[in-house]
C-alpha cells in the first residue's frame, strides 16, 4: 500500500456545553484530522490531542508540526502491506503516540475501504453492537449534577462516571448514590490526587464503585499499588497506560484491576489490541476511553471496543452529546439500551461531510511522497 497523499487538517469545533475535569475546562477543540489516500481511497484518522498539554504532554498545534515534519513524511517513504507496519516506521521518533495513532488509524480506515469491511471487522471484533457508559463532568452544582445523572440514565447508559477534584468528591458522588440508588457508577479523577491525601479516596471505598480511575500522576504506578492495597473497589488506570510495558508492570504492581485504554494513547489500534490482549489474559478487564472525540475518532474508538477483551461498557457515548452537528454521515448514535451498533458499510461506517469539514478548517496541508 504505497500512499498517493497524506492531508492534514487543523479544524474547530465548538463543543455543546463546557466539559470540566479536575484539570481544567474544554469549550472548544482544535482537532488535527489526517487523511490517507491510495488508488482513489481515503482513509481517515482523528488526533486526540487536546489544545493544551494537560492530559499528557501532547497538544493539537505540537502533534500537527509532529505529523506534518516527522511522521507523515516517514509514512508517505515506505510500501506499507499492513497497518501494523505503522508503528514500527514511525519508531525512530519517541513518544508523540496521539500524533503517531492519527495516521495508524488512517490507514487502518483506508485498508478496511479498499478490502470493503468494515473497520471493526478487520481488527478482529466480535461484536456487531457495544456497550456504552457516559463520562460526566464536573457540574458547579449538586442539582445540576443529579440532573445531568437523570439525563443519561434516562437515555439509557449502562455506566456513569462522575468526573472529581479534591474537595469536589465524596459529598457530590454520595449525593448520586443516595438519589439513583444501586446504578453502576464509577469516578475519574485525572491524577489529581497525592498519597499524602488519600483520605476522600479511602472514603469513596464505602460508595459501592465500579472503578477509582486515575487518582494519582501518570507514572505513580507505585502509590496506585499502594492504594489497591487498601481498598475494596478496582483502581482503574487512564494517562498511566502509555504501552505493552507499563500495562505489564502495572499489573505485576496490583497498581491496576481494571484498565481503560485509549486509541490515541496508546499509539493506535495495533497497540490498543496488544494491550487489550495481555490484560484479558491477566484476567483484568478493559475498556476503551474516550477524549471528547468528534465523529471520525469516536467511530475508531467504537470500532476497537468491539474487539472481545473489550468487556466493560466504555466511554464510547452518542455525538449529539458533545456536537451540534458532527462531521461524519451517518453519526455515532446511543439507542435507549445504552448500546451502539456497528455498521457493516466499509472502513468506520461512515462518510466524511466533505463540506462541513471545509467550513470548519482553519489550516490544510497536503504531503506527497
Ligand atoms: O480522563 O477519560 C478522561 C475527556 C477528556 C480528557 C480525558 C478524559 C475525558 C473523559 C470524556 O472522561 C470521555 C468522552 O466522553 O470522550
Ligand atoms: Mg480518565
Amino acid at each position: 500500500m504505497r500512499l498517493d497523499r497524506i492531508e492534514l487538517r487543523e479544524i474547530s469545533m465548538q463543543l455543546l456545553e463546557p466539559f470540566e475535569t479536575s484539570f481544567g475546562v474544554m469549550r472548544e477543540r482544535s482537532i488535527v484530522i489526517v487523511s490517507a489516500e491510495a488508488d482513489g481511497l481515503r482513509g481517515w484518522g482523528e488526533c486526540t490531542a487536546p489544545d493544551a498539554p494537560i492530559f499528557n504532554e501532547e497538544f493539537a498545534a505540537g502533534a500537527w508540526l509532529v505529523l506534518e515534519q516527522h511522521l507523515a513524511p516517514a509514512i508517505l517513504a515506505r510500501d506499507l502491506t499492513d497497518p501494523t507496519e505503522a508503528a514500527p516506521t514511525l519508531g525512530h521518533v519517541r513518544g508523540h503516540r496521539m500524533a503517531k495513532a492519527a495516521i495508524e488509524t488512517a490507514l487502518w480506515d483506508l485498508l478496511a475501504r479498499k478490502a470493503e469491511v468494515p473497520l471493526w471487522r478487520l481488527l478482529g471484533g466480535e461484536r456487531a453492537a457495544i456497550a456504552c457508559g457516559v463520562s460526566v463532568g464536573l457540574k458547579p452544582t449538586e442539582v445540576s449534577l443529579l440532573e445531568s445523572v437523570e439525563r443519561e440514565l434516562d437515555a439509557g447508559y449502562q455506566r456513569v462516571k462522575l468526573k472529581i477534584a479534591p474537595g469536589r468528591d465524596v459529598a457530590p458522588v454520595r449525593a448520586v448514590r443516595a438519589r439513583f440508588g444501586d446504578i453502576a457508577l464509577s469516578v475519574d479523577a485525572n491524577a489529581a490526587y497525592t498519597r499524602s491525601e488519600p483520605r476522600a479516596l479511602l472514603e469513596l471505598d464505602a460508595l459501592g464503585l465500579v472503578m477509582i480511575e486515575q487518582p494519582f500522576a501518570p507514572g505513580d504506578l507505585l502509590d496506585h499499588a499502594w492504594l489497591q492495597s487498601r481498598i475494596q473497589t478496582p483502581v482503574c488506570l487512564d494517562e498511566s497506560i502509555v504501552d505493552e510495558r507499563t500495562v505489564r508492570q502495572a499489573l505485576e504492581l496490583d497498581a491496576a484491576r481494571i484498565v481503560n485504554i485509549k486509541l490515541g494513547r496508546v499509539g493506535g489500534h495495533g497497540a490498543a489490541r496488544r494491550i487489550a490482549r495481555r490484560c484479558s489474559d491477566a484476567g483484568t478487564p478493559v475498556w476503551c476511553g474516550g477524549m471528547l472525540e468528534a465523529g471520525i475518532g469516536r467511530l475508531h474508538n467504537a470500532a476497537i471496543a468491539s474487539f472481545a477483551p473489550f468487556s466493560l461498557p466504555g466511554d464510547v457515548s452518542d455525538s449529539r452529546r458533545y456536537w451540534a452537528r458532527d462531521i461524519v454521515s451517518p453519526r455515532p448514535t446511543v439507542g435507549p439500551d445504552g448500546v451502539m451498533q456497528l455498521s457493516e458499510s466499509a472502513g468506520i461506517g461512515a462518510e466524511v461531510d466533505i463540506e462541513y469539514l471545509d467550513r470548519i478548517t482553519r489550516r490544510r496541508v497536503v504531503l506527497t511522497s
